[in-house]
């Protein structure tokens, strides 16, 4: 099999984009700078992998190229794609797995038509030890947006990527190439195409993209919903504002997202119903009834009790014009209630945004409301909580 029919066969397994890099000058950037800041926060495994991220040749020893990989998950459809509650790459299957089994087919045709053994491949989505934006850059799958992301002219923000090393020689495919506006190139080519564009960095709630292309990710949203498995720092409760899983905030801003169409989605598995969860349904979930509702799903990372943290931040920060008041009615006095048996929680780390929920909604209220609660409290985090509401409302007491 030649290298056009290869990236053909791997298309047909449902990547939209296959390109191919060879496995030197790996595109590192600003990496080390990026961890040197901490701006990591607690993802300590990106300290533990940087010697393999730097070198492939330590994640598969006499690697020569990577296949670099796309999948469009552009949903297309009205309802999915404008709402904010969740990022868009959640309204599917996990795509950790899904993709996986693309990945796998591509290694049985290494091995039925390249005669390589298992041993001469290794096949990520995300998870490995890969600098996946940086190969997908430098293979032209796109560049690397102001926002961090891998922006493709064909589909915008929203390609997923995955990697495949190996041992075999390819072809490379160049880089893209600069269209236009010199004078913002960077030695990284960091926001190759954004021209004067600073829409994601104005837009970020949070002001999480200190510079062009780099990301705290102690002050994003996506990091919080999703990888803390802690207390959300107060400062950035109200910022999170819907949105309960993720974010979308800079890609949904950016105008490459023009030319986006629903893609192909062979390796995605559609989960649309959940948008059509209550707020009321996700703070009343038990360990049952989370387990059937994101089975597969990459929601459940969070666990139950931290989509009841989410929860309890998205009812705090509920006003009319919330998106989870839409089609529901008279909720508000039950997602109260039941906010008021959330901060009574088992886990510490719930009660605590219970009852900033509570004093939200509430107000000086609040008080009356968590009465008792509050004297059966010991735990010094939630009581914190609590005595930074009296300081709010009670300054001179
Ligand atoms: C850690 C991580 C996070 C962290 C930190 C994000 C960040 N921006 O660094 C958090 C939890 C915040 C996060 C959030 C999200 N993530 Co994330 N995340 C990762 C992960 C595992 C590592 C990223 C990393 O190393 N960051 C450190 C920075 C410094 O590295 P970098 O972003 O890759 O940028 C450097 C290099 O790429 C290089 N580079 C880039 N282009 C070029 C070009 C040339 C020529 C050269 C030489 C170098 C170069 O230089 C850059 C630094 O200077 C990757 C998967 C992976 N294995 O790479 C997914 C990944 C980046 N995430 C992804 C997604 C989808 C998201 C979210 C959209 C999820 C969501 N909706 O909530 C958000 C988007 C936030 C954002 N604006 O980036 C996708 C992005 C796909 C794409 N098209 O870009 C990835 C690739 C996973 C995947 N397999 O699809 N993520
Ligand atoms: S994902 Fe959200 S919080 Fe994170 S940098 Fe983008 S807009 Fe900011
Ligand atoms: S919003 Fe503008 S600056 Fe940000 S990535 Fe898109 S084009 Fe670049």
């Amino acid at each position: 099999m030649d290298e056009k029919a290869l990236k053909k066969q791997i298309e047909a397994i449902g990547f939209d984009e296959v390109r191919f890099v060879r496995a030197d000058n790996v595109p590192s950037g600003r990496f080390l700078e990026w961890l040197e800041n901490g701006w990591q926060a607690d993802m300590t495994w990106l300290d533990r992998t940087i010697e393999k991220r730097l070198d492939p040749n330590l994640v598969l020893p006499n690697v020569k190229s990577l296949i670099m990989l796309g999948v469009s998950y552009w949903p297309d459809e009205a309802v999915v794609s404008s709402q904010k509650k969740w990022a868009k790459y959640s309204l599917y299957s996990d795509y950790h797995d899904t993709l996986l089994e693309g990945l796998k087919k591509v290694g049985r045709i290494f091995e039925e038509e390249f005669q390589v053994s298992s041993t001469d491949y290794r096949l990520y989505t995300d998870a490995g030890p890969v600098i996946e934006r940086g190969w997908g850059a430098k293979a032209g799958l796109g560049w690397q947006g102001k926002n961090g992301m891998l922006i493709s002219r064909k589909h915008g923000n929203w390609l997923l990527l995955a990697s495949i090393l190996t041992t075999l020689e390819l072809t490379p495919d160049a880089p893209l190439t600069k269209s236009f506006s010199r004078e913002l190139e960077s030695e990284h080519s960091m926001g190759l195409n954004c021209g004067k564009c600073t829409r994601c960095i104005e837009a970020c709630p949070t002001k999480a993209i200190p510079e062009p292309g780099l990301v705290d990710a102690r002050r994003c949203i996506s990091y919080h919903t999703i990888e803390n498995k802690e207390i959300i720092p107060r400062e950035f409760r109200m910022a999170i504002g819907d949105r309960i899983f993720g974010c979308d905030i800079c890609l949904d801003v950016c105008p490459w997202n023009r030319f986006a169409r629903q893609g192909r989605q062979l390796l995605l598995s559609s989960r649309y119903d959940v948008v059509h969860l209550t707020l009321l349904e996700l703070l009343q979930m038990t360990q049952r009834h989370f387990s059937e509702a994101f089975r597969k799903s990459p929601i459940k990372r969070t666990k139950l009790h931290g989509l009841l943290r989410n929860a309890c931040i998205v009812a705090g920060n509920l006003d009319d014009s919330s998106e989870w008041l839409e089609g529901v009615k008279d909720e508000r006095k039950l997602v109260m209630d039941q906010l008021v048996l959330l901060t009574e929680h088992e886990r510490a780390m719930v009660r605590v945004h219970a009852v900033w929920a509570v004093f939200r909604l509430a107000g000086k209220e609040g008080f009356n409301l968590l009465l008792k609660t509050r004297r059966k409290e010991t735990d010094p985090e939630v009581v914190a909580e609590y005595a930074w509401w009296e300081k709010k409302f009670f300054p001179k007491s």
